[in-house]
């Protein structure tokens, strides 16, 4: 599929389009993430073809099927779109979508270095320009199927959603920023078509002064049509919309987002997908989803723990005293979480022991474990 040049309000644009397979096929990785990321640059937009296959896109839609059958449209107030989330969760073969290779160098490019915002990562007094490991902490944002339905829908429910941009969500006003905060991205889960609803874009909308301004939304669109398991990505401050589904046949999209991670998120991660299903997923996914400290003491459970060393762990449960498992020093830790005298001591253990074997008889092996560690360091702590 070629690009045609559009001449807008911000000069002349194109939809640039890639193809991640025939660059990984002949090893030429790096000169294709120039490319897009030089794409996304210029024109605020760019489209990744041949991603992943159209059995992935299969394997993911079959599995997030039941979800999407139970869902009423425009739930969300987003028009009479219909959303799903909890990708993460749900769907294995999201997984491969979600932490797509080249889909992360890119957010890392535009979030982690904040490429296409003048190098703008400030950390501690220094501004990021050129300085070597200077990286803001950026992480899972969203993960929405969108479903738009044939049919234009009604004026109440139309199936389809205005142009709009994404950035506009954290209370404070980022226009002003010099900040790239999001970057989005849409799988084409289905072919997406003229005809379907293909997602309309504002070329060099990200560049419009002020950022949040409204010329954009007055401008020529193009739709990124694009064949199932391509991708299109744009930046938080690109101008955007779901178009009309005159076809016969459901469009289906997936929205994943990524976003600096010391923001909250849209859809939160860590609900999403809670510990107990995180805990088998692999780290590089945990670790995207927010299971992680970004920077510095950010994130932490409990007793300062890591998300690591905490929730993820089976063995814990943020009820039990002492579940964190680290042992205690009488000399250092002196007599402060242990009773004050050798009958509360004894009250207590016989309290845990008795909550213990309560957690035998009903086969709970997970709470008995961390009952068994809360008296391990109650039997190591100092009484008077
Ligand atoms: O579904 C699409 O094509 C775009 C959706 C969208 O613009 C949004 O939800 O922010």
């Amino acid at each position: 599929m070629q690009a045609s040049p559009v001449t807008n309000a911000f000069g002349t644009h194109e939809l640039l389009r890639f193809d991640y397979a025939r660059a990984k096929a002949a090893d030429s990785e790096e000169e294709f993430d120039r490319n897009v990321l030089d794409a996304v640059d210029r024109h605020g937009f760019v489209v990744i073809e041949n991603a992943v296959d159209g059995a992935d896109c299969d394997a993911l839609v079959g599995e997030m099927r039941p979800y999407i059958d139970a869902t009423p449209h425009g739930l969300h107030g987003l028009g009479g779109t219909r959303r799903v989330g909890a990708l993460t969760a749900r769907s294995p073969a999201s997984h491969k979508m979600i932490a797509h290779p080249a889909i992360l160098r890119l957010a890392n490019a535009i979030l982690g270095e904040q490429r296409l915002s003048d190098d703008a990562v400030q950390i501690n007094g220094k501004s990021g320009k050129g300085e070597k490991g200077f990286r803001y902490p950026w992480q899972l944002h969203l993960t929405q199927i969108i479903d738009v339905g044939p049919g234009a829908g009604t004026d109440a429910m139309p199936h389809h959603l205005k142009l709009h941009r994404a950035n506009g969500m954290w209370v404070h006003d980022f226009q002003n920023a010099g900040l790239d905060p999001q970057v989005e991205v849409m799988w084409a889960l289905s072919d997406f078509t003229e005809d379907n609803g293909a997602t309309h874009v504002v070329l060099g909308s990200h560049r419009e002064e002020p950022r949040g301004g409204h010329l954009s939304h007055r401008q020529p669109t193009v739709q990124a049509v694009m064949r199932k398991g391509s991708a299109l990505v744009w930046t938080g401050w690109s101008v955007h919309g779901a178009g009309v589904n005159t076809s016969s046949e459901r469009r289906i999209g997936m929205n994943i987002n990524y976003a600096l991670a010391f923001l909250a998120q849209e859809e939160n991660q860590l609900l999403a997908c809670p510990p107990h299903i995180a805990r088998e997923l692999p780290v590089e996914l945990q670790r995207l989803i927010g299971y992680r400290q970004p920077a510095g003491a950010l994130n932490y459970v409990a007793e300062c723990q890591a998300p690591a060393d905490s929730v993820l762990k089976e063995d814990f449960d943020v009820l039990v005293p002492g579940a964190h498992g680290h042992p205690m020093d009488a000399d250092i830790d002196g007599p402060t979480y242990a009773p004050v005298d050798d009958d509360a001591f004894a009250a207590k253990l016989r309290s845990l022991e008795e909550s213990k074997a309560a957690a035998l008889a009903e086969d709970d092996l997970e709470l008995a474990l961390h009952l068994k560690h809360a008296i391990s360091v109650l039997r190591k702590s100092p009484r008077l």
